[in-house]
């Protein structure tokens, strides 16, 4: 999951991996080092979930080692169904994704999740255009958030939509937004998106 510095990501980890083990799921959590707001101890007890700290700060720099030693750790000492990577905020998504299409290894599976505040993303848009680009369109799945702040107009899904041709966009206010619903409009949102690459 990608998305600029401080646009919900965490936050909507935490919300997914709360409705992934209510569905009797397991997963791993592999957190970048920057950013103040972590996986908190009592959730991942309440979970039995593992968080790999990632040594460094920038995701995009280190993605050859460090990356995928903890996502290759991971798989053989707990098998997780699920691992989720919080990438860090000025992480590249087409990096991330060759990174991983590359040294993954056969029956991994990628999803992409690029998260965008809605209440700054005009403004993150104009100033770090390359940034914002390349996070959107290396998505499978454009989260919105924060649409409780800002909400999304017509041209927000024309604009993104042109960014992200055969992303699936969906609205979140994650801050407010149940365990359970998350997870599944994630599900669904994977599964649109998986169908229409098979058109
Ligand atoms: N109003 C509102 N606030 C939100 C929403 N989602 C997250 N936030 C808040 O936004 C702030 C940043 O959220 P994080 O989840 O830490 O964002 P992040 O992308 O993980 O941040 P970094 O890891 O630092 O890049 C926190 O104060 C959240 O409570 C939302 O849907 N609406
Ligand atoms: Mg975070």
């Amino acid at each position: 999951m990608g998305g600029f510095l401080g646009s919900g990501k965490t936050t909507i980890i935490k919300q997914l991996i709360r409705g992934l083990v209510n569905d009797g799921k397991t997963c791993a959590v592999i957190e970048n080092e920057i950013g103040d707001v972590g996986i908190d101890d009592v959730l991942i007890g309440e979970a039995g979930l593992t968080v790999t700290p990632l040594f460094g700060g920038c995701v995009c720099c280190q993605i050859t080692g460090d990356l995928m030693t903890a996502v290759h750790r991971i798989q053989d000492e707990i098998s997780p169904d699920w691992v989720v990577v919080e990438m860090t905020g000025l992480a590249l998504m087409d990096s991330i994704r060759d990174t991983f299409e590359e040294y993954g290894g056969p029956g991994f599976k990628i999803h992409t999740v690029s998260v965008v505040d809605m209440s700054r993303w005009i403004h993150l848009m104009g100033a770090l255009a390359v940034v914002f680009d390349n996070q959107v369109e290396g998505a499978d799945v454009v989260f919105l958030n924060k649409t409780d702040v800002a909400a999304p107009v017509p041209e927000t899904y024309e604009i993104i939509g042109q960014k992200a041709p055969g992303a699936v966009i969906s609205c979140l206010d994650a801050a407010k937004k149940e365990p359970g619903p998350l997870w599944a409009e994630l599900l669904r949102c994977i599964g649109e998106h998986e169908g229409g690459m098979k058109k």
